[in-house]
């Protein structure tokens, strides 16, 4: 039986390219989560867990995705066959609760080896294989600053690199972030859809309030602006306002897909693989919203090039992807740690071809911003 020779998880820190301002947190860098497995064959495989602003997110932080990893679900990867990849899941989860970012990344390094040993891309191994190559890709403008969101804004539909916008709210009053947003969607007109994020921070009488200001100003969609568990407040608004609701902290895999599409309370989901603890279980939503005539959408958790690579190998086996992705995240970082970055041209990102991820990471960048790296010594 082929087996698991080693198995390496590391923290990578990267600078943002500007402050990155959510509701519940500024972000200046990501904390990436790698994990390196090789096989007793000599094939290796690479995987990614990442949140956003360390706990702020979610339950899960940097830290203890590593520890999880390194303390739990390695040592059951070491007794199974790294060529089942759902068996091996299977087992790990049997040993481990919830977890779902580490989940996710030990999965798609065995989702990498496995195409490796196959000769196919991810892809082809998810559900009934690849039907796009290309899959339209927003940007997130979140400077903190309306006049620099709009700059950028004009930048990435000059470089014909974004025509989809995401907006971040949630931190000021509703009316307040209703006019930062108008003014964005004035200045962008037809030539973009403009969307928002509130990352939950409303309750129910703000969100109607938002929403109906939202639609007004001509926003296309409003995502997860209540508490996660409101789900009797997402299927209110939902069926009260026209502009629909998109559910995101919502969704922690196909138990909360089925509750949120059985109650009507999202018109869209946000398909993510980390959160859903991986591309297998991130599928499995697809398909309920599918069943649901729930609209879909990609995801990030502004992942670096290694997770959204596998984002995207998820992304491309769906025959629905009526609101495109934000799988943008190698783009918000001011070093690239893939040997080859991903291509995005004309509004959309190129979905890896090569066998597994079809992708590699750029050794000397990582070593240098590998956290646990030895200090350089100087000379
Ligand atoms: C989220 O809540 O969706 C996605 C894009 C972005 O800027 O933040 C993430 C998280
Ligand atoms: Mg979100």
């Amino acid at each position: 039986m082929v087996t698991i020779a080693e198995i390496d998880t590391f923290i990578v820190d990267i600078p943002t390219i500007r402050p990155h301002v959510l509701a519940m947190a500024t972000m200046h860098h990501q904390s990436i989560v790698l994990v390196r497995m090789r096989d007793s064959d000599g094939l290796e495989g690479i995987g990614e867990g990442t949140t956003i602003g360390g706990l702020s997110y979610g339950e899960e932080s940097p830290e203890g995705i590593k520890l999880a990893i390194d303390s739990y679900i390695a040592p059951v990867l070491r007794t199974c066959d790294p060529t089942r990849v759902g068996a091996a899941m299977a087992k790990v989860t049997q040993s481990v609760f919830g977890n779902h970012i580490a989940k996710c990344a030990v999965e798609t390094a065995l989702l990498d080896l496995a195409g490796k040993r196959l000769g196919v891309p991810v892809s082809e191994l998810i559900g009934g294989g690849r039907v796009r190559d290309s899959l339209p890709v927003a940007w997130t403008l979140a400077s903190g600053d309306t006049a620099r969101d709009i700059e950028e804004a004009e930048r990435v539909l000059d470089l014909r690199r974004h025509n989809i916008f995401k907006l971040k709210i949630g931190k000021r009053s509703v009316r307040d972030d209703v006019s930062h947003v108008a003014a964005i969607k004035k200045a962008v007109g037809d030539r973009g859809s403009v969307r928002v994020d509130v990352n939950q921070n409303w309750d129910e009488a703000q969100a109607d309030l938002g929403m109906r200001l939202l639609q007004d100003a001509g926003v296309d969609l409003v995502e997860q602006p209540v508490a996660r568990h409101a789900h009797a407040s997402m299927a209110r608004l939902s069926a009260k306002h026209i502009v629909p609701l998109m559910a995101d902290e919502a969704l922690h895999g196909p138990c909360d897909a089925f509750a949120i599409a059985a109650c009507s309370g999202a018109r869209i989901f946000a398909v993510k693989i980390a959160q859903s603890g991986g591309l297998l279980p991130a599928h499995a939503v697809a398909t309920i919203a599918h069943a649901g005539g729930v609209g879909l959408y990609g995801g990030t958790m502004l992942e670096g090039g290694v997770g959204t690579a596998a984002s995207a190998h998820l992304c491309a086996t769906l025959p629905t992807l009526a609101w495109g992705t934000e799988l943008f995240g190698p783009l918000l970082l001011t070093q690239d740690i893939l040997a080859e970055p991903l291509r995005y041209a004309d509004f959309e990102l190129a979905v890896p071809t090569g066998p597994g991820l079809g992708v590699a990471l750029d050794e000397d960048r990582v070593a240098f911003h590998r956290r646990d790296r030895t200090a350089p010594t100087l000379h």
